[in-house]
């Protein structure tokens, strides 16, 4: 005899599972009103979400897409809830309103975890198995996990999302680490209007024969009996000895793909996905499990008018106010002022790169929560630069550890990281191999907090060596920093010599926000010449330094200044160098400001300085055109404007698409102290 389902398990499973298929329905019947704004509902696919949602803890983490609204109901949330988001009301809990229906956020304490989804397919996959490794991290490192019973990490994606490059560095990872992670694949065989028989070779489970390790189990998505089983089988499975599985759930797609894109507009199938609706068969079962048609029409309409109550309750909830959009860009940081001691008595004077890995040492001695990962950062090199030699040794594999050539893994997996409670620092090689990883700074680390309410801002470092010297050629010399300050919710620095470098990092590591901390080779062992400023007396261990403090590194003649006869350089990076060293032929006529942080900018401290000196020159490393130094120089001209002499320039290098190999292509490119002399001459005799 078949086996009997637990009751209670069973009647709460087809509530969820009526009250999901009333809120579609409902939904249609509101059209005009709901479509305001975009929605996608789980019709169909209710089965394996509700028997996935069901099994999750409080102290397990998920990640729904946006066909999950069943399974947002099984782990405990209201359709109340989810229609203030429908609505984008101010009390939506997960966004506040400012993001799309059945995109989660969630921090509850007696509810799984979710963090930030975008609506980006696949790329959740990163986040969320960044997750999974900070949760095996924890448990190596003996930091609380929390609860007595082990957590898992659940991933939803749906199948046409997996072929994407990201999900397979994610799949790979979960494989090569062991991960605690499961992905559910719900495949209802589309994409929007793309079918699976032109864009895909095999199935999901096709697909995991390429990560060994991943177990992966294909399933009737709309048998709840299956489902529940399966889904509990694994669940526990991951708890008891942790490795990663993929569950591949077949469903039909019964709603529109979402709300803007309509059904009837293209399927030819509709009919016959039709024939496999969960709904029915779960009816089926709860007939066959002693349920009575009765009792059954009792829950049906006992969801029925929850839903309907909770849409009049949501739609008579308050709208965001205009003021709601400032809140939580950015979380407050604890640092604001400099401490500790910058040039010790005594102290070693230290090479930048040096600085850096002091920086590093000092936070992983103090905080077993801090690790650094990236492409040959471990023991055999630590680190192409040597930015990180002897971290793995000290701290052990765990703790400093190559990744695969994944830089999208490497940028990504920080948000589950840091959601894991842990402060990840880690490193693409060069600038120039930071585009791979842009996709998840900006989808998914920027917003974080954001599009969170705050709830989950991202807690990272990331290092960027940057910057061109002695034919780096054309991907090993580029500067990236305007696109990377142009993606809102992120801070940005650029320090120009070890002390700044050591306490910024510092600042960094404390801040709650990510942080993009860009390092010029150039001056990792100020071997460049005229570049030995960057070489200073290493400060203290205690030595911080606040982002968004920029610092005036040289002043002109206060009689210079005042008889107008100056001029403010403002620059960054190695730009202070040059700068310096043209200042040297023009004795007491040049003011310099070092930026040491762009994004927060130190405007105060500009305008300031560029209204004394009346004369401003802007100057970067980066090809001018459309870049930050332009921008600012837009900015200072228009906030200074009655004080100035002379139009504000901003220089850089020429507008090439590339910094070509050859020794004398590449000074004709890239600005020097010499042309930035020619520069600072001409403003002067404006
Ligand atoms: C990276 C990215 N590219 C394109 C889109 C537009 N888009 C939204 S949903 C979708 C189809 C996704 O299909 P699938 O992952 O199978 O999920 P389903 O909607 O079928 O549940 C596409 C292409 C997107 N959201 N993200």
């Amino acid at each position: 005899m078949a086996s009997r389902m637990n009751q209670t398990i069973l009647k709460k499973a087809f509530m969820l599972m009526a009250q999901a298929k009333a809120m579609t329905d409902l939904y249609e019947a509101n059209f005009k009103f709901v479509s305001k704004y975009v929605h996608a509902t789980s019709r169909g696919h209710e089965a394996i979400q509700i028997a996935v949602g069901l099994q999750l803890r409080a102290q397990d983490y998920l990640s729904a897409y946006y066909r999950d609204d069943a399974l947002l109901l099984s782990i405990g949330m209201k359709p109340y809830d989810l229609m203030l988001q429908l609505m984008a009301k101010r009390d939506d809990p997960f966004s506040g309103g400012r993001t799309y229906y059945s995109h989660p956020s969630l921090k509850d304490p007696d509810k799984p975890k979710i963090p930030h989804q975008s609506s980006a397919t696949g790329m959740q996959a990163i986040p969320t198995t960044g997750i999974a490794m900070g949760l095996q991290y924890r448990e190596k490192m003996n930091l609380p996990n929390l609860q007595a019973e082990r957590p898992v990490v659940v991933c939803s994606l749906g199948d046409a999302s997996i072929t994407e490059g990201e999900v397979s560095e994610a799949f790979h990872m979960a494989s090569l680490k062991s991960l605690p992670i499961l992905y559910l694949v719900q495949d209802n065989d589309w994409d929007i209007s793309a079918h699976s028989s032109e864009i895909r070779k095999g199935n999901a489970v096709d697909y995991a024969k390429g990560f060994p390790g991943l177990e992966a189990v294909s399933i009737d998505g709309t048998d709840f009996k299956t489902c529940w089983e399966t889904a509990t089988q694994i669940i526990q499975e991951i708890r008891q000895n942790p490795r990663p599985f993929l569950l591949h759930a077949r469903v039909p797609l019964l709603n529109h793909h979402t709300s803007g894109v309509r059904k009837e507009w293209y399927r030819d199938d509709l009919e016959l996905q039709q024939t496999r609706d969960p709904y029915p068969r779960m009816i089926d079962l709860l007939k066959n499990e002693g349920f009575s048609q009765s009792e059954i029409s009792e829950l049906e309409s006992e969801a029925a008018d929850i839903v309907a109550r909770d849409f009049e309750t949501a739609r008579a909830a308050d709208d965001p106010i205009p003021s709601d959009l400032y809140l939580h860009a950015f979380a407050e940081t604890p640092v604001l002022t400099e401490q500790g001691d910058r040039s010790p008595a005594g102290g070693e004077e230290k090479v930048m790169v040096d600085c850096a890995l002091f920086a590093i040492e000092e936070l992983m001695r103090k905080h077993p929560e801090c690790l650094l990962y990236g492409q040959d950062v471990g023991k055999r090199l630590g680190g192409v630069f040597r930015e990180a030699a002897t971290l793995a040794e000290k701290f052990g594999d765990h703790r400093v550890f190559n990744t695969p050539i994944q830089e999208a893994f490497i940028v990504g997996s920080t948000v589950g990281m840091s959601a894991a409670g842990l402060k990840p620092i880690v490193e693409v090689q060069f600038a120039d191999y930071i585009w791979p990883g842009l996709n998840q700074l900006f989808t998914e680390v920027a917003r974080s907090s954001y599009l969170t309410m705050g709830k989950y801002p991202v807690s990272m470092l990331l290092r960027v060596p940057i910057g061109a010297y002695g034919s780096g050629g054309p991907y090993h010399s580029s500067s990236v920093e305007s696109v990377v300050c142009n993606i809102k919710g992120l801070k940005v620095v650029y320090p120009s010599n070890g002390a700044d470098l050591k306490g910024l990092i510092k600042a960094a590591y404390y801040d709650s926000n990510p942080v993009v901390i860009f390092e010029h080779k150039g001056l990792y062992w100020s071997k460049v010449p005229g570049t030995d400023a960057a070489k200073v007396i290493m400060p203290s261990e205690d030595y911080i330094l606040p982002l968004g403090k920029a610092a005036l590194v040289r002043q002109a003649d206060e009689r210079m200044v005042q008889e107008g006869q100056a001029v403010c350089v403002v620059t960054y990076g190695m730009g202070v160098h040059w700068a310096l060293n043209a200042a040297e032929k023009l004795p007491g006529r040049v003011s310099i400001i070092d930026l040491r942080t762009l994004v927060p900018l130190d405007t105060e401290l500009i305008y300031e300085q560029v209204r004394k000196h009346h004369r401003c020159l802007v100057v970067t490393e980066e090809t001018i055109e459309n870049s930050f130094a332009q921008t600012l120089a837009g900015r200072i001209s228009e906030h200074c404007f009655e004080y100035l002499d002379a139009p504000v320039k901003a220089i850089g290098s020429v507008n090439m698409p590339a910094i070509p190999l050859n020794a004398t292509l590449e000074k004709e490119m890239i600005l020097s102290a010499e042309k930035v002399l020619v520069h600072l001459e001409q403003l002067l005799n404006y």
